[in-house]
């Protein structure tokens, strides 16, 4: 007789839609998931690639045992060890090297958001190495300059409610992949278009949601911020601006209306963007007069050099217009603001040694190669990321973890790229298997995921981990030996004097009982009156914080720093901006190893125009080499009209063991940071393309 049971699960992975997931489980193994019906975003559906999550927990490759590295860096060559063993050759190392001549900087934790559950991926980890005086990580990788650029604007990254957006009548998908990366949005997005909303989708790249949308504008990359400067000049130009609204909720109107009808006529913006006049203008024009007008900004544009600077500008667009009298107008990047965890509390950055230094996550090959200011890093402790496939200048980041003085440590659920390099390498558990609670980035939903099976083989959770070498580095137990339960009541400030209004009555026993709850905010539009939770309470179009920091305090367009206008000579080699945006396919490397997902990606891809394609003698399906002075990789050629000549789009993002060549596309991207936040570059990139 099989014995069938079901289980509610929150889906872990690093997207906004942070799906409510039940859990069918045959006999203690995992058989199907399903997008649970009663919750309003998840709405009963999960994306194709959740859907093969039974796949992934089940995948005869996960790790099951610690080990111990046999063979050369990079080799993959391991022997099983107990988890006593592991356990004290870390702390031993640690130990010593925190005892040595450069101290506990020398240790790098690195991490990122291979799960986003609060409890195991910035928990216990933080509270360890905080405690341990490590180096400090800058999580630069992903959202740091769109959520600088936003918050300069609006004071937080708090914008229009998801959900509100099935009654906007203007869509607008900037630098978006919605039907892709954020699905669940994109349902709430056609159901408005249901109801008359038009959906224009603004991206270099005919993505799967421009090609779906009424309307595809595709601009130069990284000339977001002209663009949205052009449409600034032609609305007060026209005199369709809300001055009412300008004059009561926004600073620096007046500066804002000088800098765009001087700069930013539509035939510069023209010129800059590579669309032509009649689009600006008619953008422009449907903008104002379609209310509720919604912009849902993601991070595509902001993964340029000007990319903290562009978010900002398509930050005062819903100001001119006054589109945030409206509860479904406004702009939308992100929900994390509204949640008030207690994230002090679970983290205590009160442990952190003054003076400590923070090492940009962005600019690990410098890192490695001893080039961030402070002593070598020594140690390198990965977990919830896979470093060797997803940062930039790749070549220079495997050269360092290839260091035979580097000890690394990597804590996985699967052999990584990252995983070849390590000294030890420790089991984690999945989501399935382990307690976590969660926020959302794209809907006001607290969560709590309670384990549904046992962890197999000797998988540990990340918390678990941290127990154990806290333990042996002989820490106070009284800060390690907390249940993850109990953590998570603290993180809901449960037992606490006060709780945050939006968390009231949002306890651990109420979650596990009742699932998912909304929080405890407001349904009127968060800016209809202003209070902007800036310094001057107004929505920042001059933004004084800037001009502190020698920064232009008036939007204004920061070019490409490469480019074919901003870098000639570069360009001259290297003619090509190219895009690596993920794979529909894929959770930026998690799922790689899934291998019906794998067969479905194909292989390593290059989207590439029939002009460049013909002047390269480049037919579709053919091998290409891709490259820049910083590293080259393969991909198979498709020519098509997704991209327009001078760009090329390479999705990823692939393990190098799997693409035929052992390369991904991050062998050729730079290390170089935004304007604003401190954040990677990966779409800045030129490079040239030839036939093999
Ligand atoms: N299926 C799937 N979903 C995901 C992810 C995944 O890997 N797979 N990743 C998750 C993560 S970590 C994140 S951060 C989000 C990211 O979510 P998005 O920001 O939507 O993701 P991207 O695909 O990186 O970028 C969106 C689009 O921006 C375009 N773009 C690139 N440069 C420019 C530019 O200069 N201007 C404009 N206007 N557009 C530009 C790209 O062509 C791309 O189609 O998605 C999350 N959701
Ligand atoms: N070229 C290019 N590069 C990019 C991007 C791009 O668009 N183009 N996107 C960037 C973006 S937006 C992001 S967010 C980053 C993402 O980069 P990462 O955060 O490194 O994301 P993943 O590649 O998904 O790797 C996460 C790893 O965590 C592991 N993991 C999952 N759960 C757990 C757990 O509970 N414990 C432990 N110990 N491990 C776990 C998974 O198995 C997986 O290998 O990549 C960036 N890199
Ligand atoms: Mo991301």
């Amino acid at each position: 007789m099989t014995e069938t049971r079901q289980a509610r699960a929150v889906c872990p992975f690093d997207c906004p839609d942070t799906c409510s997931m039940i859990v069918t489980i045959e006999d203690d193994r995992v058989v199907s998931v399903a997008g649970d019906p009663d919750h309003p975003f998840t709405d009963g559906f999960l994306c194709h690639k959740v859907s093969r999550f039974p796949e992934r927990v089940n995948h005869p490759d996960r790790l099951m045992f610690p080990l111990r590295r046999t063979g050369p860096k990079g080799s993959g060559q391991f022997e099983r060890i107990t988890w006593d063993a592991a356990l004290e050759e870390i702390a031993d190392r640690l130990r010593e090297i925190a005892d040595g001549p450069n101290g506990p900087q020398a240790i790098l934790p690195y991490s990122y958001c291979g799960t986003m559950g609060k409890i195991q991926s910035e928990g216990l980890d933080r509270r360890f190495f905080h405690r341990l005086g490590a180096s400090l990580l800058d999580r630069t990788i992903c959202a740091t300059a769109g959520v600088a650029g936003i918050s300069y604007t609006l004071g937080s990254t708090r914008g229009m409610d998801p959900e509100a957006i099935v009654d906007s009548r203007y869509i607008i998908n900037w630098g978006s992949n919605t039907a892709v990366t954020n699905s669940h949005l994109w349902a709430k997005m056609v159901q408005a278009r249901k109801a008359g909303a038009k959906i224009v989708t603004i991206d270099p790249y005919r993505s799967p949601t421009a090609v779906r949308s009424d309307w595809h504008l595709a601009p130069r990359p990284g000339s977001d911020g002209a663009l949205a400067l052009g449409m600034m000049h032609i609305l007060f130009r026209d005199d369709r601006q809300d001055d009412d609204y300008l004059n009561t909720a926004c600073i620096g109107a007046d500066a804002l209306r000088d800098r765009v009808l001087s700069e930013y006529q539509p035939e510069r913006v023209a010129s800059i963007t590579g669309l032509d006049v009649a689009s600006i203008e008619q953008l422009a024009g449907e903008y104002a007069e379609t209310a509720p007008a919604a912009i849902r900004v993601n991070y595509g544009a902001s993964r340029h050099a000007g990319g903290g600077m562009a978010i900002r500008t398509i930050a005062c667009l819903p100001a001119v217009v006054g589109a945030w009298r409206h509860r479904s107008g406004g702009v939308l990047l992100s929900t994390s603001a509204l949640f008030p965890f207690n994230l002090q509390g679970l983290q205590r950055p009160d442990l952190i040694p003054k003076g400590t230094r923070t090492i940009n996550m962005s600019q690990l090959a410098e890192a490695l190669h001893g080039e961030a200011p402070g002593p070598p890093v020594e140690a390198l402790f990965v977990y919830c990321s896979n470093p060797a496939s997803i940062c930039p200048d790749q070549n220079r980041v495997l050269e360092g973890l290839r260091r035979e003085d580097l000890f690394t440590v990597v804590h996985e659920q699967f052999p990584t790229d990252t995983v070849a390099y390590a000294d030890i390498v420790l089991p984690a558990t999945t989501q399935l298997e382990h307690l976590d609670l969660h926020h959302a980035y794209g809907h006001p939903w607290v969560q709590l995921n309670r384990p549904c099976l046992d962890a197999p083989g000797e998988c540990r959770s990340n918390n678990d981990v941290f127990r154990g070498l806290a333990n042996r580095l002989g820490f106070e137990s009284r800060l390690f030996e907390v249940s993850d339960e109990q953590l998570a009541r603290d993180v809901l400030w449960e037992n606490q004097d006060s709780t945050p209004s939006a968390l009231e009555g949002i306890t651990v026993e109420r979650l596990t009982e009742e699932g998912p709850m909304r929080l405890r905010i407001s349904d009127k539009p968060p800016f209809a009156e202003g209070n902007y939770p800036t310094p001057s309470g107004k929505c920042e179009l001059y933004c004084q914080q800037l001009a502190d920091e020698g920064i232009d305090p008036i939007p204004t367009w920061t070019p490409p720093a490469e480019s074919p206008e901003s870098a000639p000579e570069l360009a001259a080699r290297f003619p090509l901006q190219m895009l690596s945006p993920p794979s529909p396919h894929f959770m930026n490397s998690t799922f790689v190893e899934t291998d019906s997902l794998r067969k479905s990606a194909g292989g390593p891809e290059l989207e590439i125009s029939s002009a460049d394609a013909e002047a390269r003698e480049i037919s579709d399906g053919c091998r290409v080499a891709v490259f820049n002075d910083r590293g080259r990789f393969e991909a198979t050629a498709r020519v098509s009209d997704s991209v327009r000549p001078g760009v090329i789009v390479a999705p990823g993002i692939w393990w190098n063991r799997y693409a035929g060549d052992q390369s991904n596309a991050n062998l050729t991207t730079p290390t170089r940071l935004t304007d604003l936040g401190r954040g990677a570059t990966f779409f800045d990139n030129l490079v040239e393309v030839e036939p093999m």
